[in-house]
């Protein structure tokens, strides 16, 4: 608290100090003269004062009265701040401290639930060359490359199976054969590119086929569904013949003779599809297999997804499913209502022309879960 005492008291040790750090510099005659000076100074702080110095005292008590509140206040707004932030402090302390927890134990393989795996094997294209000069050097194919990605295709299928084995009992394999493996000659450009005469690449193909449902037999327990559909690339006539295409088409025929060649085989079922579309009921999921060369797309900026949507529209009014599963595109798109299958092909003349989104050479593989549905999707990269 200031009083006009203290205001003395304060200015009286100012003076004291002041003189005796002058004094250190001085001789003792001139120290004598100070210190004279200093005590007369010091009388006059504590005796007879002038009106003026009382006013400026006064002043000076008022000034230091109005810091003193403002101090005060500033005191106050600062111990609020600690209080606070020993708060804050002390709920990290709660946190850091904290022990509740509990142990997550692991789901033991198989035991669970079980599961059917779907592998879409598509637009293959066995026959037709692709050079890198003419696809900006994205990608380049021909007889011996379409063999090695197929290969890979069944060999990833096994693998991932098994992968997916550790997790959930998948008993069956539903292996769709969706078409156009082969290119054959439907258009005249197709006569400079293709390897092989549409017959021959036929019998390739059904070798590429045979072999590869002969690996799955060898190399899991795996019982096979094979839905079979005849692509837009197999036919025999220069156009598609809506009502008749399975019978005007190459692939058709190789399906059947593949059927033949499994007959013995209790693990193996094929089902030829006579129509453009075949159901397949997966548990609750009921799954619509088509080519996909019925989609009409023309580039949109929506991408595959609205045409495709408008058609299932359309057939679902026929028949309800949860999905459709089609190639054709040359485009993997795993969605929720359908799943469009990429190429083994690759990019190429055709995937330039259709303006179809850049993919690189894949198939569609996904489980279909007994409780969840469709569950896992995972494209096999063949190149
Ligand atoms: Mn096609």
């Amino acid at each position: 608290m200031e009083t006009k005492e203290k205001i003395w008291h304060d200015e009286a040790w100012d003076v004291i100090r002041n003189a005796r750090r002058k004094a250190k510099k001085l001789t003792p005659e001139e120290i004598i003269g100070l210190k004279k000076e200093t005590e007369k100074t010091i009388q006059h702080i504590f005796s007879e004062r002038t009106e003026s110095e009382e006013i400026s005292e006064d002043r000076i008590l008022r000034m230091k009265k109005r810091e003193d509140t403002e101090y005060k206040k500033k005191y106050e707004l600062v111990l609020r701040q600690i209080e606070r932030l020993e708060a804050d402090h002390s709920s990290i302390l709660e946190i850091v401290k904290d022990e509740r927890r509990h142990i997550i134990y692991p789901v033991k393989g198989g035991g669970a639930s079980e599961a059917v795996a779907v592998a879409v094997a598509s637009d293959w294209h066995i026959e037709e060359e692709v050079r890198l000069e003419s696809v900006n050097g994205k990608n380049r194919y021909d007889l011996k490359e379409a063999k090695r990605r197929a290969d890979k295709f069944f060999q990833k299928v096994v693998a991932l199976t098994r992968k997916e084995q550790q997790d959930v009992a998948i008993d069956t394999l539903v292996l769709a054969l969706l078409g156009d493996f082969t290119s054959g000659n439907i258009h005249p450009e197709l006569l400079s590119i293709c390897s092989l005469p549409p017959t021959k690449a036929i019998l390739e193909a059904q070798g590429f086929l045979q072999s590869g449902i002969e690996f799955i037999l060898n190399n899991s327990r795996l019982n096979l569904v094979i839905p079979c559909h005849v692509g837009n690339h197999s036919r025999i006539t220069p156009k598609t013949y809506i009502s008749s295409e399975q019978g005007n088409s190459l692939e058709y025929g190789m399906y059947h003779s593949l059927k033949m060649r499994f007959a013995g085989e209790p693990r193996v079922k094929f089902i030829i599809a006579e129509g453009y579309h075949s159901f397949l009921d997966v548990y609750d999921t009921k799954i619509r297999f088509h080519h996909g060369h019925s989609l009409k797309y023309q580039g949109g900026v929506g991408g595959l997804t609205i045409p495709v949507n408008k058609a299932i529209a359309q057939w679902n009014k026929e028949t309800r499913v949860d999905m459709d599963v089609f190639g054709h595109w040359h485009t993997y798109m795993p969605l929720k209502n359908f799943v469009a299958n990429g190429s083994l092909i690759g990019y190429n003349a055709f995937a330039v022309s259709i303006k179809a989104d850049y993919d690189v050479p894949k198939q569609a593989y996904f489980l279909v879960d007994k409780k969840l549905g469709p569950s896992i999707f995972a494209p096999i990269f063949v190149a």
